[in-house]
């Protein structure tokens, strides 16, 4: 088989290239290790940039998030007992983000190929890329107990952290950066209605929390908590007395609880691969580079890569230029490292660090005092949390 673009993973960045590709009459074959409905069973990012929600609609996929997803023009951070309103709509002359669960997303963008009728293989096992740095590529798979070979032109690493495709790169060709952190986010999400009607992002001396929402009826709620934490730890009760202890008085006294259908325990980390292309491999999102969750930028940040490889392949297919893939890496990284630095300060300022001591916590509280009484400060918060441009 052939194809012009092989692309090994099924998660956000993967189908949005794929739906790009496909409208742009560039044909491209989805492996993909799960099966569909583990896919989508992942709980993972809310806050899309605008960006993001227009590269949705770019590929099709956007009425249901502009039917159901919910616009957000600012977002409280809370500390000391008292929460402050960091108004994105006016700090950024009229930009916005647009809460959207990652799972509604991703089944908006699968729904979108079906329709298109462009090849996806779930269960694609032992996915391996070959001959990159030549000039014929090709991917083998293993499924239903034989193996497949997909000859093509480029190969499209969106697989993830755990991916093979930045496994497959000789170590020598690679650089990696990372930075792990003491502490671990602990996630539920039960159909209560949200606390607020925007998130609350919270600095307390017991540890950070934030208040998110799926809708107006369920809601998202997460705590840092050890990472030798385990989930039996915390049963809901427990969860809904820390966060509660947690939150300024007046929101903990509305909180609505309930029981929890999904919980979880997720490490904070951040990572980047340098660079991003070898040969006639690329790779895109998680694959590449994680932030920690506090900046809401990790699936964000995916898109913006798709933004700048699509770009890149439609100008090598269309416009028989090679400019666009050439300087992808160098363009992507650019962006991936502004946010890499967003994420590692919004998740310092806010999370409890116990081995920075108490001149720390000065440092935090002088931080988060500047942030809100100062609008220049409060500008770059806002200018980084709806998305810097691509
Ligand atoms: P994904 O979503 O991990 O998809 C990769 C896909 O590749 C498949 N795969 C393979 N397929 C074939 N062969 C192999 N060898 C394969 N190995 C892996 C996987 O099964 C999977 O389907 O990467 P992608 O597309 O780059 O998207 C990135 C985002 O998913 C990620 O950045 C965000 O979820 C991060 N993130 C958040 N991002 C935000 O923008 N805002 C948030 O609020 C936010 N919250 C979060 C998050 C991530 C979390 N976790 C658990 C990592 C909260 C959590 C808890
Ligand atoms: C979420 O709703 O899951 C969410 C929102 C904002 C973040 C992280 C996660 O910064």
């Amino acid at each position: 088989m052939r194809s012009q673009v092989v692309i090994i993973g099924s998660g956000p960045a993967g189908l949005l290239l794929g739906q790009l590709l496909t409208n742009a009459g560039i044909d491209n074959v989805v492996l993909e290790r799960s099966t569909r409905e583990h896919v989508l069973s992942r709980v993972r990012a809310g806050v899309l940039e605008e960006g993001t929600a227009a590269m949705l609609e770019e590929a099709g996929a956007g009425q249901r998030m502009r039917r159901e997803g919910l616009p957000h023009d600012g977002f409280d951070v809370a500390f000391d007992g008292k929460h402050h309103r960091i108004d994105l709509f006016n700090l950024t002359s009229g930009k916005r983000v647009m809460v959207y669960g990652q799972t509604e997303l991703t089944h908006d963008l699968m729904d979108t190929r079906d329709r298109a009728d462009a090849a996806s293989v779930y269960e694609a096992a032992e996915v391996t890329p070959h001959d990159f740095d030549r000039d014929a590529p090709y991917v083998t798979y293993e499924k239903d107990g034989a193996t497949h070979r997909i000859d093509c032109d480029f190969i499209a690493g969106c697989d993830g952290y755990h991916g093979v495709s930045r496994r497959s790169v000789p170590e020598s060709a690679i650089h990696s950066f990372e930075r792990t952190y003491p502490f671990g986010w602990l996630g539920i999400l039960a159909d209560v209605p949200p606390v607020s009607h925007e998130l609350i992002y919270c600095n307390h001396k017991r540890g950070f929390a934030l208040c998110s929402m799926r809708s107006m009826t369920r809601s998202r709620y997460y705590v840092q908590c050890s990472l030798d934490d385990h989930l039996e730890d915390w049963p809901d009760d427990r969860f809904w007395d820390e966060i509660r202890r947690r939150l300024p008085e007046d929101v903990a006294g509305r909180m609505t609880t309930g029981t929890s259908f999904e919980k979880s325990i997720a490490p904070l980390r951040s990572f980047v691969a340098e660079p991003m292309r070898f040969g006639r491999l690329f790779l895109a999102g998680d694959a590449a580079h994680i932030v920690p969750p506090t900046g809401a930028k990790g699936l964000n940040l995916a898109c913006g890569d798709v933004r700048y490889l699509f770009d890149g392949l439609r100008d090598y297919y269309i416009g028989k230029s090679t400019a666009g893939i050439d300087a992808y890496s160098a363009r992507a990284l650019a962006r991936v490292w502004k946010a890499e630095r967003f994420s590692w300060w919004m998740t310092t300022t806010l999370h409890l660090f116990p081995e920075t001591g108490a001149f720390g916590q000065r440092i935090q509280e002088a931080e988060l005092d500047y942030l809100i009484h100062s609008r220049a400060a409060s500008t770059a918060l806002a200018e980084n949390y709806v998305g810097l441009p691509f």
